[in-house]
């Protein structure tokens, strides 16, 4: 493997503006570069010096120091992957050459694979445009597969739809979002009309009286934002649903950190039965109703579907209700009355509703936010300053890579792929002809199933995921990958899906790069260039153009982020996800006023009064970049909700339960989740020395009682089965968790990878896959011996058998709504 020892600071190569040295406060010759955390849609505020460290010997060795910065999302803080993300720059295995991996065709036509070896650029982009002409002139368009990731750039985000849709002209493009925000999308789309994941800022939560917090660990996943809490804490108001007693829910109780033994509780924890939240909903929207406490000028004023929701839940009384979630029905009495206690109509400060992927990550997560939205809407909260409702979306850009026309349905903008004018002004902006765009490709699981099937796609250009770890039923995924003919990853990092591909390119990462991300909020911001990256590495924007230049395209793809940035900002123009007033200068400006960002939609034309925010009207006096520009859109739905009657829609929903739910030969509950101190499929995190020390590999979280049953102690080697496999990590006991659920990270590859026995059922409606919920076997490991992982990568010409006890095929998700709208 390629090794760099330092990645700071050399020449980028000419031509290629995003790996040239920058002037300013962006250049790699100590300035500071006030810019954003790598990791997660928190997007904490940091900034970064370039320091050249004197050795013993007099030799100067480069370093970035990470300091962080005022921004209302962290107020300063940073958690433990943000403090240590300047490790990523020197990983000692950084991709720094392209690598191509040769196949021989013997006789008989069986295929070898050798191992990657490195190439140059140009006989690497060779391979890929020669393959992917051959498979499109055998195989048709979309043969070519596209899989990209909520962490690119908007920028990048916007350039990759644009060559599937352009060059390549695929529509099977789609992207690991489909695995983190896909239910609450389809949940908010349906009820409001439009899908922004927090509708308003983060630190309004501040100021209410209640949260209900449903299926998020925020204090692992989102440490720094725990401090918008406070308030609600204070007040005895913070609801966390959750089987674990995770970190999150520990801030509800006397013993939550900093608390005295004695101090009152600062709200309340419910531990259901995994994948009954939706049970946990109907049962609070009945008490709701069934007590008054609904907000019903609220209801009448501003909301449609409301008869259909009030019969269907009159069917879930809270005694029905416990025996199904396992929560005590007067417990969800009292949970009711609390959040109906905080509501506007009720006199109180104000209430939030806010989901995570602990409810949406489900079979069911459309229903379930769906519920939750009902709840959210009977209590009166969207569309109010000071109470609402939420999902807290994940990724780094999850929020702006759903926006701009990576995901399977859509265009920049957060436009339909499949409305007419939608394609005629995308197309326009193009300069191509709407005829020749492709219609909406297959989500992330259909597509991930289909490759090198008969009639599916050939070849797949990866970038931003690393689905072999992060994906379900990942052997399956492995087999797949196998099956093509062509397979390219853009990483930065060997990744265990770059080190199965036929080509890699190595491509810039977070601080050597320009470019915009938004926020959890909506906040469009500024990542700015720190450094200047390795020798041999080219921007993914250059990747892009390289490829359509030789695909013989001549759509232009720009090299400068700006210019890239301004493009988009005309696709999206007049689209849900407005970026048309916004330019790189502006976002710098706005900065450089104290301004820390500015919430979408914020469209070129400032005076239509008749848009749904009229955030104009409201903030332009105290707009910095002055009358004549819009001030951005910080709280949606305040006039009217985005439906063509302005009417939030109250959609019925009913239970099922999770698809592959317990049984005597599987009878506990598997739920999965992260660890404060990795990052998604570990590709980033497990190179970070300091994290790899604190949490070294996976591990399944289990209840003493249930150890003491299995014959399980702390530490000891256990073995889970699904029906798709089985996964090998050691016990660590925990009285947080439900004696009838285990726990695991899906942070690692190998024996202990729990995507090896997760199932890819997925939503009918989002496509969004089950990652939370599946039945398992627990039992102690007879082998004792717990194995490494192995050496990712696969031995030359080797294909992956299934797992050992791999069964049939899983089960798919069932219907679950009382409505046949489908809005993937
Ligand atoms: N440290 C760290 N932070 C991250 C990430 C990371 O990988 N590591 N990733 C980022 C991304 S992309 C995302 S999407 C977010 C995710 O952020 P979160 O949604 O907070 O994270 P998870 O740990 O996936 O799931 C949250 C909780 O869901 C619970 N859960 C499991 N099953 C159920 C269920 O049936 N019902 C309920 N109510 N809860 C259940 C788990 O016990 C877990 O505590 O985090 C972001 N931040
Ligand atoms: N069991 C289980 N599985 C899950 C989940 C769960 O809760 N449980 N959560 C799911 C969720 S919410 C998510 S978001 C996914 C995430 O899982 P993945 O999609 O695998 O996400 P990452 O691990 O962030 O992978 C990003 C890859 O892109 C690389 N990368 C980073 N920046 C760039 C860039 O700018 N360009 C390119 N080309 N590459 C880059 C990184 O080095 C890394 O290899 O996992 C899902 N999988
Ligand atoms: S909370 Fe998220 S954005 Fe903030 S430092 Fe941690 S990983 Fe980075
Ligand atoms: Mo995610």
């Amino acid at each position: 493997m390629v090794v760099h020892p330092a990645a700071v600071p050399v020449a980028g190569p000419a031509g290629d503006p995003a790996t040239a040295a920058r002037p300013g406060r962006a250049a790699p010759s100590g300035i500071a570069a006030d810019t954003h955390c790598p990791y997660c849609a928190l997007q904490c505020g940091m900034s970064l010096t370039p320091v050249q460290d004197r050795g013993p010997d007099g030799g100067a060795s480069p370093r970035v120091v990470v300091a962080p910065r005022e921004f209302p999302t962290n107020k300063g803080g940073l958690c433990q992957k943000g403090w240590t993300s300047a490790s990523l720059l020197t990983a000692h295995d950084r991709l720094t050459v392209p690598l191509v991996r040769d196949r021989t065709v013997d006789a008989a036509g069986a295929v070898t694979r050798g191992g990657l070896r490195p190439a140059t650029w140009d006989e690497a982009l060779g391979r890929v445009a020669r393959g992917l002409t051959e498979i499109q002139a055998a195989s048709g368009r979309d043969a070519v597969a596209v899989f990209g990731g909520g962490g690119l750039t908007n920028e990048k985000a916007y350039a990759l739809g644009k060559l599937a849709r352009t060059v390549l002209r695929t529509a099977n493009i789609d992207y690991n979002g489909r695995f983190c925000m896909a239910s609450a999308a389809a949940g908010a789309n349906r009820a409001f009309g439009a899908d922004r994941g927090l509708p308003f800022p983060l630190a309004d939560l501040a100021g209410a009286d209640a949260v209900l917090l449903l299926g998020s660990n925020l204090a692992e996943t989102m440490p720094p934002s725990v401090q918008h809490l406070a308030g609600v804490r204070s007040r005895g108001g913070l609801v966390v649903v959750d089987p674990r007693r995770s970190a999150t829910a520990a801030l509800t109780g006397a013993g939550a950190p900093g608390g005295a033994a004695d101090a009152p509780p600062q709200g309340v924890h419910l531990q259901p039965v995994p994948g009954t939240d939706l049970v946990v909903l109907l049962a609070l929207l009945h008490v709701v109703w069934a007590e008054g406490l609904a907000d019903e000028e609220y209801l009448a004023a501003r909301v449609s579907g409301v008869d259909d929701v009030r019969r269907a839940v009159a069917a879930w009384w809270p005694e029905r209700a416990e025996t199904v979630c396992g929560i005590a029905a007067d417990e969800l009495r009292r949970v009711a009355r609390l959040l109906a206690a905080a509501s506007p109509v009720r006199g109180g400060r104000g209430a939030y509703v806010l989901t995570g992927r602990g409810v949406e990550q489900s079979t069911q997560g459309t229903a379930t936010v769906t519920a939750a939205i009902d709840l959210a809407l009977a209590l009166g909260l969207p569309g109010r300053t000071g109470s609402g409702y939420g999902a807290i979306t994940g990724q780094g850009n999850g929020q702006g890579g759903r926006e701009h026309g990576q995901k399977a349905d859509q265009l920049p903008g957060y436009r339909k792929i499949d409305d007419p004018a939608a394609r005629a002004h995308v197309a326009a902006v193009w300069g191509v002809d709407p005829a020749s765009l492709p219609g909406p490709g297959k989500p992330a699981v259909e597509l991930l199933r289909s490759l090198g099937t008969p009639g599916g796609p050939r070849a797949l250009l990866v970038h931003g995921s690393n689905v072999l770890v992060s994906a379900p039923d990942a052997t399956r995924v492995a087999e797949r990958l196998d099956a093509l003919d062509l397979l390219v990853v853009c990483d930065l990092v060997p990744s265990e899906t770059a080190l199965r591909a036929d080509v890699v390119l190595p491509v810039t990462q977070w601080a050597e790069e320009e470019g915009t991300m938004t926020s959890l909020e909506g906040r469009v911001i500024r990542r700015r260039q720190a450094v200047t990256p390795p020798t041999g590495v080219r921007s993914e924007l250059w990747v892009f153009a390289e490829l359509a230049r030789r695909l013989g395209s001549t759509v232009p793809f720009p090299l400068d982020p700006a210019e890239v940035f301004d493009e988009l900002a005309r696709a999206s123009a007049g689209g849900v996800a407005d970026y048309s007033g916004l330019s790189h200068a502006r976002l710098d400006a706005d900065e450089a006023a104290g301004g820390p960002g500015l919430f979408w939609p914020v469209p070129a034309v400032p005076a239509r009064l008749s848009e749904p925010d009229r955030a104009v009207d409201r903030g332009a006096s105290d707009n910095p970049a002055g009358r004549g520009t819009h001030p951005g859109t910080p709280r949606l739905f305040l006039d009217r909700f985005h439906t063509p009657d302005g009417r939030a829609r109250m959609v019925a929903v009913d239970h099922v339960g999770p698809s592959d739910d317990v049984r005597p030969d599987a009878p506990v509950y598997l739920v999965t989740g992260r660890v404060l101190q990795h990052y998604q499929s570990g590709a980033q995190t497990r190179r970070v020395a300091e994290l790899d020390r604190i949490v070294p590999g996976p591990f399944v979280e289990m209840h003493p009682i249930l150890g003491f049953r299995l014959g399980i102690q702390d530490g000891d080697p256990v073995r889970l089965t699904s029906s798709r496999g089985e996964v090998r990590a050691p016990a660590r006991w925990s009285d947080k968790i439900r004696p009838d659920t285990v726990f695991m990270p899906f942070h690692w590859s190998g024996a202990g990878s729990v995507n090896r026995i997760t199932t890819d059922a997925t939503d009918p409606i989002s496509g969004m896959p089950e990652f939370k919920v599946c039945a398992v076997a627990v039992a102690p490991d007879p082998a004792g011996d717990l194995p490494s992982d192995p050496a990712p990568g696969r031995a030359p010409g080797a294909a992956s058998g299934p797992a050992p006890g791999a069964a049939a095929a899983p089960t798919r998700g069932r219907g679950h709504e009382l409505s046949e709208e489908v809005v993937v």
